[in-house]
């Protein structure tokens, strides 16, 4: 069976971005896929985090995975900092990705303008490490919203580059994108991705917002001045919450476009929040359970660990070979 690996930063709430984009589709791949699940906390440092915030972030988010259906009996799913083997091998990787490379990276630009006081080195070699979990698994498919894509490619060159010098070693992984849900855009600026770390609560729906937050944050959302319900250059707005719509209820553009036919933007936006408040209840109701009992968290975070360091650390042995480590 192909492999599929991917991983989600405990830096914050999680948000319906994260979910269609990516969250949805892991879950969905389970059933055909050998699934291989992380939460990549070792990435989240590269932007400052509180201490206690982080730990709290990192085992909500656990939890809220679970929530949303990841089945850790058949789906290994483990804390990145807990498999010391991605840590290794992202060092050893970085050896063998240029500085150049790793400059034209368009997230690093971004979170570096964002973080202007804090452009440290693991922010500059966040693709590398990103290359060791995925290269680790020996992935076939990694689920992702489309702005990893370029994080994507450039693991697979460096793989491919690895591979040139010292034979066939890792394989090379392909992005796993959504049609719809790629990238779903902050409801205040339609221009800009929705994102965890947004300071304005009202730009992303958290997966555990209540009903209530989610209706609020709909009504708030930005649309334009034409009042018409369709799919078009410039109303990036609309565009943004069709796409949502579509992505909870299934339906396709024309079908949605026939249903608010003669409908204003009030009617759009109440059935789009409804939709997704709909769609989300059952997942903050089973991460409510499971915040009930730490013991099983942590019980499978442990065996996670365990069952993915047993392949991570096969990968990592043959590479260490390969470079001419001494055994
Ligand atoms: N707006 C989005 N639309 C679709 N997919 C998205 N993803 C992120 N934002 C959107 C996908 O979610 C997965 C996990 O992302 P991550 O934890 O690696 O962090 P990120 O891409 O940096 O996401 P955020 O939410 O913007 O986090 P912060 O604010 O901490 O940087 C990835 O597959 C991503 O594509």
């Amino acid at each position: 069976r192909k492999v599929i690996f991917s991983a989600i930063q405990p830096s914050g709430t999680i948000t319906l971005g994260n979910y269609l984009g990516a969250l949805k589709n892991w879950i969905e791949l389970q059933d055909e896929y050998e699934c291989i699940y992380a939460l990549a906390d070792l990435h989240t440092i590269t932007v400052r985090q509180e201490p206690a915030k982080f730990r709290r972030n990192t085992l909500e988010a656990y939890a809220l995975l679970l929530a949303c259906g990841i089945d850790p009996q058949e789906s290994p799913f483990f804390i990145q900092s807990q498999v010391p083997e991605h840590a290794q091998l992202a060092w050893v990787l970085n050896c063998y990705t240029q500085f150049g490379e790793l400059q034209r990276m368009t997230q690093f630009k971004d979170k570096s303008q964002k973080h202007p006081d804090n452009i440290n080195a693991g922010l500059f070699t966040y693709p590398s490490l990103m290359a060791a979990d995925i290269l680790l698994y020996q992935a076939d498919l990694v689920p992702v919203g489309v702005d990893q894509k370029q994080h994507i490619e450039l693991t697979r060159n460096i793989a491919d580059r690895f591979n040139g010098l010292y034979g066939q070693t890792f394989k090379l992984p392909e992005g796993y994108i959504p049609e719809t849900g790629a990238k779903i855009m902050s409801l205040q600026d339609p221009a800009r991705k929705m994102s965890k770390s947004d300071e304005n609560v009202n730009s992303s729906i958290a997966v555990l917002d209540r009903p209530e937050d989610i209706m609020r944050k709909f009504k708030r959302a930005v649309t334009d001045s034409e009042a018409c319900v369709r799919r078009a250059p410039g109303k990036d707005g609309v565009n943004n919450l069709m796409g949502i719509y579509s992505c909870v209820t299934g339906r396709t553009d024309e079908e949605i476009e026939a249903e608010f036919a003669g409908k204003g933007y009030g009617d759009f936006k109440t059935t789009v929040g409804e939709a997704v408040a709909e769609h989300l209840r059952p997942i903050r109701e089973k991460f409510d359970d499971y915040m009930k009992n730490k013991d099983y968290l942590e019980q499978c975070y442990a065996e996670g660990a365990r069952k993915a360091e047993v392949i991570a650390r096969k990968t990592l042995r043959k590479v260490m070979k390969k470079v001419g480590f001494l055994q």
